[in-house]
């Protein structure tokens, strides 16, 4: 998708008329999504469509009309009870340093934030998330080595509820979609952190890499159907890929984009915008 607009002028420069086909293979290929882009190419084939430009802002349009207005929002805490953030998703996808990245932006918005280390495999996992919390004066509540990471996560939401944080964000080990074990124990993590509040977990982020590919769409599946999710979070954008899946993934599942990772940095962490990712998409 991201040459697809060179592409399309280079056709036009070279080509006196449009060759419908070839610009069918070329969007099939993207990560988009055939069950959009062959529609909208139907129409424009049909019009006959040879402007670039509208074919471009036709296609744009579509995209943006795959996902709702307004898109979904961060929820916050009500009742005097924390809101419970859950980060899920691939080995090595962004989890950690989103974790550390959203709990930053929400301390910067005013808000008291306390950070799970519920990723108890790895002893590395947890003290990779002990240097951004200390970094950036974010209280961190981890386990045991090994300990369970379901029980991590209920001791963490009863410390956030005795001490009135406002947000609870867990980060959670990093997991293949098709380990049925592995994904079960997200079944249960989220149980745990119901036991004391029903409404919790208030968000599951699925957190993508944008460079995955279709890929994700698989991933998106199997995760929603081990502990429904509630949106995505698209990692790396500042690199190759530019996380056209996420069109798929709305299509298919209904799940929107919450926010967007644009780097290493603690700040680089932004709101979703519909607009200006279409943009980079085209
Ligand atoms: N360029 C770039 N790198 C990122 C971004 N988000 C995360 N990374 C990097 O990606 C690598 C993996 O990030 P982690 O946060 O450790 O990923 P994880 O999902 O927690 O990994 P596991 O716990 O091993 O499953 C690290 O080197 C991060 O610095 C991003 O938005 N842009
Ligand atoms: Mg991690």
């Amino acid at each position: 998708m991201a040459n697809f607009f060179n592409k399309l002028i280079d056709k036009l420069l070279g080509e006196p008329k449009i060759d419908w086909d070839g610009l069918e293979a070329d969007l099939i290929g993207s990560d988009v999504g055939a069950a959009r882009v062959l529609p909208m190419l139907e129409e424009l084939r049909e019009k006959d469509e040879q402007d670039a430009c509208e074919i471009v802002d036709f296609i744009k349009h579509g995209l943006i009309a795959a996902f709702p207005q307004p898109l979904p929002s961060l929820p916050s805490p009500h009742e005097d009870k924390p809101c419970v953030i859950l980060l899920v998703g691939v080995n090595g996808a962004g989890k950690t340093t989103t974790c550390a990245k959203l709990a930053h932006l929400l301390q910067a918005r005013g808000n008291r934030v306390l950070l799970a280390a519920a990723d108890t495999f790895r002893a590395a996992a947890v003290e990779q998330l002990e240097r951004w919390a200390s970094q950036l004066s974010i209280p961190l509540f981890k386990g045991q080595p090994n300990q369970d990471p379901a029980s991590v996560c209920y001791e963490a939401h009863t410390l956030a509820l005795n001490k009135g944080f406002h947000y609870l964000i867990c980060d959670t080990a990093g997991r293949l979609h098709t380990r049925h074990n592995l994904m079960e124990e997200l079944t249960k993590i989220r149980r745990s952190i119901g036991k004391q509040d029903p409404a919790a977990p208030h968000a599951c982020y699925l957190v993508v890499d944008a460079t995955t590919g279709s890929n994700a769409l698989i991933q998106a599946r199997e995760f929603h159907k081990a502990t429904p999710l509630d949106g995505l979070i698209i990692t790396k954008l500042d690199g190759s890929g530019k996380g056209g899946v996420a069109v798929a993934i709305q299509d298919e599942l209904k799940i929107s984009p919450i926010f967007v990772g644009s780097g290493e940095r603690a700040d680089d962490l932004h709101p979703f915008d519909l607009r200006a990712y279409i943009d980079t998409l085209l």
